[in-house]
């Protein structure tokens, strides 16, 4: 197995089953994955890889994903439900250079890693030159009275 193969796989270990989420209308900035208001670029600082060549859960050709990242809750328009997401880095190319986005909510200082927006994931088994940066959905913040509503009482 190659080392995109392997990153791949250990992205998708990491992450669990993929959760589907509802996109906005494509033709709005919120539904656009190349553009700064894209509703998944809440917590992004760099350029997203959609912008890039790749999509807004693929890196562009050519770069390998990071498998280690940090992590963002965006609220999504089109459905009302916050996401989890996570925003791993695509290595190996220099910067892709088209429409830096650096928007911080939630961001932490450097010192939480898996929260800050400021730290370059390109390292380990990626070849450290930095090149853009997909949002991938991972998870679904469940609604805290539903989920008790469905829990058996305790
Ligand atoms: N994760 C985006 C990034 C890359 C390099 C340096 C700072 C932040």
């Amino acid at each position: 197995m190659n080392r995109t193969a392997l990153a791949t796989l250990a992205v998708l270990l990491l992450a669990g089953p993929p959760v589907a989420a509802e996109e906005p209308d494509p033709s709005t900035p919120e539904g656009d994955p190349t553009a700064a208001e894209y509703w998944r670029h809440c917590s992004i600082d760099g350029f997203p890889a959609a912008a890039c060549g790749g999509t807004a859960s693929s890196c562009p050709p050519g770069t390998l994903m990071s498998p280690v990242a940090w992590i963002g809750t965006c609220h999504n328009p089109a459905d009302g439900r916050d996401y989890i997401l996570s925003y791993n880095d695509c290595c190996g190319k220099g910067p892709c250079g088209q429409a830096f986005v650096h928007r911080n909510e939630g961001d932490k200082p450097v010192y939480y890693a898996h929260k800050s927006n400021d730290v370059g994931w390109c390292m380990g088994p990626a070849d450290a030159v930095y090149n853009s940066t997909v949002s991938v959905v991972i998870g679904v913040v469940e609604d805290e009275e539903a989920a008790e509503a469905e829990e058996p009482a305790k």
